[in-house]
């Protein structure tokens, strides 16, 4: 018979195998059991404790599977502030930093450092109190972060009991959840097989899994996590160097990386971030640099830390990756002016932390100059957020009966000849919107964020209503009927309704977004805003002379002949009278002259959380005004405008003697304009 004891002992057991299976897993990178029977362990322990439900331990393995969705991230505050690091760029960055340290220090020849791998993934703060995790927070802005517990609990290198002794009674453990590459290609074949979005880089993968408010999907997503650092710690005595940390961290069950070592100076530092970088494409994760640390603590506190970052470590970053691959086809696309540019379709290659499969050209000259053919061996380079480039060929890979890349002569779309302005690089499409790939582009533009923001019209959906001739001009969209749309793949009755919800929304706007959506050619956001706040009207605004538009600032003639030749053309203004006919409207704009007095150019920066608009709402406005706004405060900043919980941003402008305005303060300045 099973006594209550024995079911005891045998959870106990499972709990145990399950964890130190979970330990040579992630942590020492070496099962000893099979997928197949660590599910059995898994689901007997499962079992038992869903027949003894009084049993289930709050770190049960089994509670690692997730549970029902959040509403929302509860905001946490970090005990200890989570720092971020400085970066270097270079050798001489680095020994400019080692000579900083030991200035401060006083030491003339060597100090120690450890160096760990910088992993791309994100910073999170474990909060274990005696020994149990009870809170898991991202870094958020260093202070504050969103409480993601939840989700973290369901990762099975971060252990949800520490182990061994003696245990602190409180410990912040800092470190990195990342998605090793293999789990991230999985994830990605999964999403490719089942017609999802795929994930950019291991890093976005991480970030988006961990803010998932459905821990069961964080769950099935493969993360990992490495510790590298401490926040609070109460109830044990710590180790006396970042080294030694490590090892207390191993003795706790925390998994850290293998791949650190110490340096006795800063020759033997740089010898290892050669090392590193050498390693990296050998790694099975994503590192984007390498981190030195003062490795004794007594040393690190002496030097201390500077508001955001310690004055004791820093991140030399990697220099741009580049990567080999062939070129496989050269397309040419058609833009939303008719530019048309060349496009190189690649073999796909991962290169700095992306998947590059396409790589736009720009245009003739620079295909020219690159000489690049199909068939090609191309070196692609990106670095950090930047878009992938073609930097050269291999030529001593080049087929001897590869032919040099042709400019069409006809548009591909429409096949109108194409024509290159005298002294312009790009050869266009002279069609307009008589050629259906400029049709898409500039619906496209018209419905995007910045112009009347539709949510939830994305390019597939804008392509499927132009090729089945629902819409053929941004008016048409308002004309839509929950009929066509449901009748669309892809499209259920209730994304037609949300659709049609949101593009009724979009009909009140401003004018400047109006202008803006219009996709004059050289109108950008803030050339539109311009022209809105000097003209206030569309009428004024059409009836303009090239000379009335060269008195706008930032316009030139350039910008003024665009805009002439867009009003000029009788579809434009036929398109314009529909969109206002179907109830496209913004409230009117102030005085401009009268503006410019009081509000233009002034600098703003807004900080906290404000009531009756969000910030970006509080943006436009004041940009409509002819107001700047900025994000960080300096001597030139006009005004901060603090709202509930303002941080530092507001402490600078007091520390600087920035006037500093409240919501209801900044509400009545714009009244009384
Ligand atoms: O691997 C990393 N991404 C990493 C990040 C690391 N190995 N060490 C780190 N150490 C720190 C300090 C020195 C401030 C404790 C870090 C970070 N910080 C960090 N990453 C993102 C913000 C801060």
């Amino acid at each position: 018979m099973t006594t209550k004891h024995s079911i005891e002992q045998r959870l106990r057991e499972l709990r145990e195998d399950i964890n130190q299976h979970n330990q040579n897993y992630y942590q020492f990178d070496a099962p000893n059991i099979s997928d197949a029977d660590y599910d059995v362990l898994m689901r007997e322990l499962q079992q038992l404790e869903s027949e003894n439900s009084t049993l289930i331990t709050y770190d049960s393995p089994s509670q690692r599977v997730g549970s029902t969705p959040l509403a929302s991230f509860q905001q946490v505050e970090h005990q200890v502030p989570m720092l971020s690091l400085d970066n270097a760029f270079s050798h001489a960055e680095f020994v400019a930093f080692d000579k900083r340290v030991r200035d401060r220090l006083g030491i003339l020849d060597e100090v120690e450092y450890m160096i760990e791998p910088k992993l791309d993934g994100l910073a999170i703060s474990l909060l274990y109190r005696d020994g149990l995790l009870v809170q898991a927070a991202t870094r958020g802005d260093g202070r504050n972060g969103e409480n993601v517990t939840e989700n973290v609990k369901t990762i099975g290198a971060i252990p949800l009991s520490l182990k061994g002794a003696p245990i602190p009674s409180t410990i912040e453990v800092r470190g990195e959840v990342f998605m090793p590459l293999d789990g991230f290609d999985k994830l990605n074949q999964r999403a490719r097989s089942s017609n999802d979005k795929l994930f950019a880089n291991p890093r976005n993968a991480a970030a988006g899994s961990l803010r998932q408010l459905d821990s069961r999907i964080t769950a099935s997503r493969p993360l990992a996590f490495y510790a590298y650092g401490i926040g609070l710690v109460e109830g044990v005595d710590l180790p006396s160097t970042q080294n030694d940390l490590f090892e207390v961290f191993v003795s706790w069950g925390l998994p850290v990386c293998d791949q650190v070592s110490l340096a006795s100076n800063a020759t033997e530092c740089d010898q290892a971030f050669l090392m590193l970088l050498n390693k990296r494409s050998q790694l099975p994760y994503e590192i984007d640099g390498v981190v030195f640390k003062v490795n004794d603590f007594t040393l690190q506190k002496q030097i201390g830390f500077v508001s955001r970052a310690p004055r004791w470590a820093i991140a030399r970053k990697f220099p741009a990756q580049e990567k080999t691959t062939k070129v496989i086809e050269i397309d040419v696309q058609v833009g939303r002016t008719g530019a048309i540019t060349p496009v190189a379709r690649l073999s796909p290659i991962f290169v700095g932390g992306v998947t590059v499969t396409n790589v736009t050209l720009h245009n003739e000259d620079e295909m020219r100059r690159k000489d690049v053919r199909v068939g090609d061996t191309v070196v692609v380079r990106r670095a950090g957020d930047v878009i992938p480039e073609i930097v050269s060929v291999v030529l001593e890979r080049r087929k001897k009966d590869a032919l040099p890349f042709q400019m069409p002569t006809h548009c591909p779309v429409c096949d109108s000849p194409v024509e290159r302005a005298e002294g312009e690089a790009v050869v266009r499409c002279p069609a307009g919107l008589y050629c259906h790939a400029q049709v898409k582009e500039s619906i496209k533009h018209f419905a995007s964020r910045k112009a009347m923001d539709v949510d939830g019209l994305g390019d597939k959906l804008v392509e499927q209503l132009v090729a089945n001739a629902l819409i053929n001009t941004p008016a048409d969209l308002y004309h839509l009927s929950k009929e066509q749309l449901a009748s669309l793949e892809r499209m259920a009755e209730k994304s037609a309704d949300n659709l049609l919800a949101a593009l009724r929304k979009s009909k009140l706007t401003t004018f400047a977004r109006f202008l803006y959506a219009l996709g004059v050619r050289e109108v950008g956001e803030v050339t539109a805003g311009s022209l809105a706040a000097h003209f206030g009207t569309l009428e004024s605004l059409q009836d303009a002379t090239l000379e009335d538009l060269e008195q706008v600032p930032d316009v030139g003639p350039i910008v003024a002949q665009h805009v002439v030749a867009f009003f000029e053309l009788q579809h434009n203004r036929d398109v314009i009278v529909d969109l206002l006919s179907l109830g496209v409207r913004w409230p009117d704009v102030q005085d401009s002259a009268q503006l410019r007095n009081e509000l233009s150019g002034k600098v703003f920066v807004l900080t906290g959380t404000l009531s009756t608009m969000t910030r970006d709402e509080a943006k436009e406005l004041l940009q409509n005004l002819g107001a700047k706004v900025t994000s960080s405060v300096s001597k030139k900043t006009d005004y901060v405008v603090a709202g509930e919980d303002a941080g530092s941003k507001l402490t600078k402008a007091i520390a600087l003697d920035v006037a500093v305005l409240s919501e209801q303060q900044l509400a009545q300045l714009i009244t009384e304009l």
